[in-house]
């Protein structure tokens, strides 16, 4: 019998996945990690370990998508809807940058 337990997000580390909920962290103007593979539909979680704002977007021409402003220690979802590679940057931070992969589920 397989038993499932309760998972906590917090501490399983960078890009760790549950599911099909990663994270995302937002440290020293950098997004962490700076790669990231996921499945169609998934759901990336960016968190914002600073004391500034963060704004995370994704904005090619297959899909976009926008997180608002991210307060201090706060985080805001992107659910990846379509495949192919998608560059997320920071609108605030232009220096911030990652790749985002989404495969077929
Ligand atoms: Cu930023």
């Amino acid at each position: 019998m397989r038993i499932l337990a309760p998972i906590i997000v917090l501490g399983l580390g960078v890009g760790a996945a549950i599911g099909a909920e990663f994270e995302v962290r937002q440290s020293e103007k950098a997004f962490l990690p700076e790669r990231l593979s996921v499945s169609k539909g998934s759901r990336v979680r960016f968190a914002n370990d600073e004391k500034f704002v963060h704004h995370a977007f994704v904005d090619s021409p297959q899909f976009a998508a926008d997180t608002g402003d991210i307060p201090p220690g706060e985080a805001r979802d992107i659910v990846f809807a379509k495949t192919g590679a998608f560059i997320v940057r920071c609108a605030i931070h232009p220096q911030m940058k990652m790749t985002v992969e989404v495969s077929e589920e």
